[in-house]
């Protein structure tokens, strides 16, 4: 089914999960990428063994010093000519996203849309990555400061976006005169090994030498290597908070930098001010697109007391209209899970929840018949919990929505939706100046993204994307995030025939 899209991207015959951009290699165990959609297996993909490993990092090394060389507008020249790469395989790309991770043919176009988006951002930017400029204290003193390439930047990225987390990282890291290594999901090889040969064609069209990209393919153990690994001068990784919090703590005993986007519990606030037709087709994307996986899925809804009916029962009926099947299906609302792995936790959540005492409004099931073979699609859910929950306060990987009601003023229901660890998306829908003012101030969402009048998922390239507390606190894509990829260098330069010290300190001798 796949077969053209391999084809057309010229990697029917790539089996080797290790590459640092024209050479192909890989001696660890060997995966089968099966799909989501229908159960099949796409290829088998060699894994990265510790040798395979060396290699790459040791052509990565090697590379740095001509790609940092290169002046940053020419190094966006050959990001742009990647964003123009992107463009005439746009489709391709997106079908084998949608094919191997499962979200829906449109969301895949959009994902490889937001890797042009980023390459255009990073071109512009090529020709900024601006310093301030301040006045010394001294006397015909001038400082100020600039920004130099890292060297290496290491990518270890998630299964739910397999191409795009990545294209936001690299476009900026390249940018901004790093090389690049990236572990991708072991659940999404045929993606990676997709945009890292399509990067080495236009890398080597530019006569640029082999390791400016590099991939490795494996599990955990991979990404462990990498952040022991103290050639590495930045990890950037997307991820659960699990994951986050063994690669933040690795990396800090090497004193290394490390960029963590890692899991939400990202609430609606639906306020009596609201729009409700608005709210119901913000929650139900924000729930069931992507099958609940985006770390920016829709998990709670916080309903005023007094619209609470009329929310629930708009959602339950709205829930009931779903259609659940293959994505590459343009009438289909939810695909599948991305394993069966996944869908067990889903059903783990679901008794959880009977367990600590929620209602099942919208009950759960795993699919089976003609069109589910692969046993990855569910049902989304909805149910109605309180927000202390165990399960509540976790972020689980699936559609299942939960409702919980506020009383009161709008202060109360952003106080529950502060009130769990994670900190990454929240919106609030309403049409009162004061309650969207007071969401969005000091006092109100405790998250790195804050929306009015739109759903939680669903990022533009152009702002700041990360979050707080267990989110990580790192910053990717648009607006200054740049700056995590660089090495900022204060400067004082003396153009008089004196010394005068700082702080009007005399030193006489
Ligand atoms: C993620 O789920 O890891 O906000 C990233 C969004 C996307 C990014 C999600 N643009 O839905």
């Amino acid at each position: 089914m796949i077969n053209e899209e391999l084809k057309s991207l010229g990697i029917e015959n790539h089996h080797k999960g290790t590459s640092t951009g024209t050479a192909w290699f890989g001696s660890g165990d060997r995966i089968e990428s099966r799909s989501p959609v229908d159960g099949k297996s796409i290829g088998h993909v060699s894994c990265t063994a510790m040798p395979d490993y060396e290699r790459a990092i040791t052509t990565a090394l090697s590379a740095k010093s001509a790609w940092s060389n290169l002046p940053a507008p020419n190094r966006g020249e050959v990001v742009r000519q990647f964003g123009e790469k992107l463009r005439l395989h746009k489709n391709e790309l997106g079908r084998l996203v949608s094919y191997e991770m499962g979200k829906s043919y449109q969301e895949g176009l959009g994902e490889v849309q937001e890797m042009i988006d980023i390459c255009d951002f990073a071109v512009g930017l090529s020709r900024q990555l601006y310093g301030f400029t301040m006045h010394s204290e001294r006397p015909a003193h001038r400082m100020y400061e600039q920004y130099h390439p890292l060297g290496v930047v290491g990518i270890i990225s998630a299964f739910n976006f397999p191409v795009a987390v990545w294209a936001w990282n690299a476009a900026l890291a390249l940018v901004c005169g790093n090389v690049i290594i990236w572990k991708g999901s072991e659940k999404t090889p045929l993606c990676s090994i997709a945009c890292q040969k399509l990067l080495t064609e236009v890398l080597t069209a530019n006569h640029l030498p082999e390791g400016i990209s590099s991939i490795c393919t494996g599990s955990a153990d991979v990404g462990r290597w990498m952040a022991e690994d103290a050639r590495i001068d930045l990890i950037s990784a997307t991820g659960s908070t699990r994951m986050g919090k063994q690669v933040a703590a690795t990396v800090a005993t090497r004193l290394g930098k490390s960029l963590l986007e890692l899991g939400g519990n990202n609430a609606i606030i639906v306020t009596p001010h609201a729009d409700l037709k608005m709210t119901i087709m913000a929650a139900v994307f924000g729930a069931v697109g992507t099958a609940g996986q985006r770390c920016t899925s829709t998990r709670r809804l916080i309903i005023h007391e007094d619209v609470y009916e009329h929310v629930r029962d708009a959602l339950t009926s709205a829930y009931q209209q779903l259609k659940i099947g293959t994505p590459l299906d343009t009438e289909n609302h939810v695909g599948p899970l991305i394993d069966t792995d996944a869908v067990k936790h889903y059903l783990s959540a679901l008794s959880e929840i009977k367990k600590e005492g929620g209602t099942l409004l919208v009950e759960g099931q795993v699919l089976q018949g003609e069109g589910y073979e692969s046993n990855c699609y569910v049902k989304p859910a909805i149910a109605e919990v309180e927000n202390h929950y165990a399960i509540v306060q976790k972020e689980t990987f699936a559609p299942i929505l939960y409702l919980i009601k506020y009383r009161g003023e709008v202060s109360e229901a952003i106080a529950l939706q502060n009130a769990v660890a994670q900190g990454l998306s929240s919106s609030i829908m309403t049409n009162n100046l004061q309650e969207a003012e007071h969401f969005l101030s000091h006092r109100g969402s405790d998250c790195g993204i804050a929306n009015v009048n739109i759903g939680t998922s669903g990022a533009e390239i152009g702002g700041a994307f990360g979050g707080e507390k267990e989110t990580g606190g790192g910053r990717e894509s648009g607006s200054d995030a740049w700056k995590a990829y660089m090495r900022r260098q204060t400067n004082t330069i003396n153009y008089s025939n004196t010394l005068p010290l700082a702080q009007g300190i005399k030193f006489n001798f």
